[in-house]
């Protein structure tokens, strides 16, 4: 066996199933071994960000690591932003990254760099792997390190000569570490704070945000009056008719401090003591009012969802008997505007989508219809780096096969990785793209006048306008392999979304804004 197939064995063994690639040189014998060694989907990305969002995106809906394959230090630095997303999302994932033969590294040929260097901000385990004897045991134990609660980025390399040499052996994944239990101490602590103070709330994320952490947050939100917050950015959020909602944390400080004014105790459940995204003169960092009490139940790494059905218990909460209604979907017409545009994707938006939230400052009135719509799931942009919305939905597509996938994309994003499109017709998935083209880099004209510069100057203007040209997105699209129709009026968009939804295979609507 040579070592890259017991790589690939071992790895098919651990439950992998999908490889995310942009191979070069130094992977062939790996994509040689794909093929010896039957079982795993291997699918190509133009470009590494679209691997790394790719296995980010299906990571969020299988909560299993899917493989990137990626070229030396430039192919996997082209996709460290969004693994720098799939880390803060705590999203499993392998990245396997090849080098130069091992004998051949000290000639510092051109294309050889420090790998172990780039990769150690964006992952939890970083290894380079040095002889084909122990290449599985090194992929098990990056798979296993990917899986430690509450989910990591894990990177090996692997020198040419260890993927072609013959000796290889196929290594057990070990048990990841189970979630940490919470302790009743803690649970009874934050119980009798809950009692105790009138006004709390619970900002949850990760676990609790899933269905059953969120009827367990909401039995607890009934018992005792807090309210029920969720992190800005969440890796992904079960929402929609039937499930307990949640107030979202707004991202800029001013709404944020709104959110959480008159809060005396703010109980954190899988999330973090909530900080402004960016720093601004004379705003504090930290979100929660001066002198508002923080009481930890549990950590993203923690078992959040047993802590929030214990805190219920200890409350002496009781079953769940209100839930949101199905409001009956009314479609929206007249112009297009952001309110009649999320008002179309939330009426018809079917039972079970993924919603791939990039939409950046064109989603902001389907956020609030989201809550009534027909029960899905939201992933977001976890850690601001822009690029993430396309390749995620094609991860989550192929996670979930049977889903469908609605990628609501704001335009400057979406250009960071639009060759994500490609995969999607390569592929066949059920993604279908609304693009919001608002022509603009709108949130940093808001930010600049948030500052206080209401007249922007030429080179403002220029830097965050997006036309001239205008970016044709529908040609675009139609140049990737996609189809993809312009609307400019609601109707129009509720006609083609509803046909779109209905068909198989990607598509685009160009949404002009
Ligand atoms: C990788 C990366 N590069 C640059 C930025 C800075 N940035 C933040 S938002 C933004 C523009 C967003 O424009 P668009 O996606 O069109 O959304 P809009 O603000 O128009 O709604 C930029 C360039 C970033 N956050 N991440």
């Amino acid at each position: 066996m040579t070592g890259a197939e017991s790589l690939v064995r071992t790895a098919l063994d651990a439950g992998i199933e999908v490889c995310f690639a942009n191979p070069g040189t130094t992977e062939m014998s790996l994509v040689t071994a794909l093929d010896s060694v039957p079982g795993m989907r291997a699918v190509l990305g133009l470009f590494e960000g679209v691997c790394t969002g790719a296995a980010d995106g299906y990571a969020r809906m299988r909560g299993k690591p899917a493989m990137t394959l990626l070229h030396l230090g430039p192919g996997f630095a082209n996709g460290l932003a969004n693994l720098h997303n799939a880390r803060r999302a705590h999203s499993p994932l392998v990245n396997v990254v090849g080098d130069q033969a091992t004998w051949h590294l000290a000639a510092d040929a051109p294309l050889t760099s420090d790998i172990a260097g780039l990769a150690a901000p964006m992952s939890r385990w970083v290894k380079a792997n040095t002889s084909v004897q122990s290449l599985g045991a090194d992929t098990a134990e990056a798979i296993r390190q990917s899986l430690e609660p509450p989910g990591g980025v894990a990177t090996l390399t692997v020198p040419a000569d260890c993927q072609w040499s013959d000796g290889g052996s196929v290594a057990r994944v070990g048990s990841p570490s189970p979630r940490r239990a919470v302790a009743g101490a803690t649970i009874d602590q934050v119980a009798a704070a809950l009692r105790r103070r009138s006004s709390a709330a619970i900002l949850l994320g990760g676990q609790a945000l899933t269905g059953r952490g969120l009827n367990a947050a909401a039995r607890v939100a009934a018992a005792s009056g807090c309210r029920l917050l969720s992190e800005t950015f969440s890796a992904r959020i079960e929402r929609g008719a039937g499930i307990p909602a949640v107030t979202r944390l707004p991202y800029f400080p001013e709404q944020a401090h709104e959110a959480l004014a008159g809060v005396q105790t703010l109980i954190l459940a899988g999330a973090k003591d909530p900080v402004s995204f960016f720093g601004y003169p004379g705003v504090r960092s930290r979100l929660a009012p001066e002198g508002c009490a923080l009481e930890l139940l549990a950590k993203v790494e923690d078992d959040v969802t047993s802590a929030l059905e214990a805190l219920g218990d200890a409350l002496g909460a009781a079953k769940l008997t209100s839930i949101p209604r199905l409001e009956a979907p009314r479609y929206p017409t007249g112009p297009l505007t952001l309110a009649t545009l999320g008002g179309a994707i939330a009426a018809l938006q079917p039972e079970g989508a993924i919603i791939v939230d990039e939409a950046a400052t064109s989603g902001g009135p389907y956020g609030s219809l989201a809550a009534s719509a027909k029960p899905h799931s939201c992933l977001m942009l976890t850690g601001g780096a822009i690029g993430q919305g396309l390749p995620t939905a094609v991860g989550a597509a192929i996670a979930c096969p049977d889903r469908r996938v609605i990628a609501f994309q704001a335009d400057g994003s979406g250009m960071y990785t639009v060759q994500a499109l490609w995969t999607m017709a390569r592929e066949s998935l059920d993604v279908t793209t609304v693009l919001c083209s608002n022509r603009a880099y709108r949130i940093l004209q808001i930010e600049a006048a948030r500052a206080g510069n209401v007249e922007p100057g030429p080179k403002l203007r220029g830097l965050t306008a997006l036309e001239p040209p205008v970016l044709d997105w529908s040609a675009l699209a139609r140049g990737f392999g996609v189809p993809a129709v312009k609307v400019e009026t609601a109707d129009d968009l509720v006609k083609h979304l509803g046909r779109a939804l209905s068909e198989h295979g990607p598509s685009l609507i160009e949404a002009v804004l």
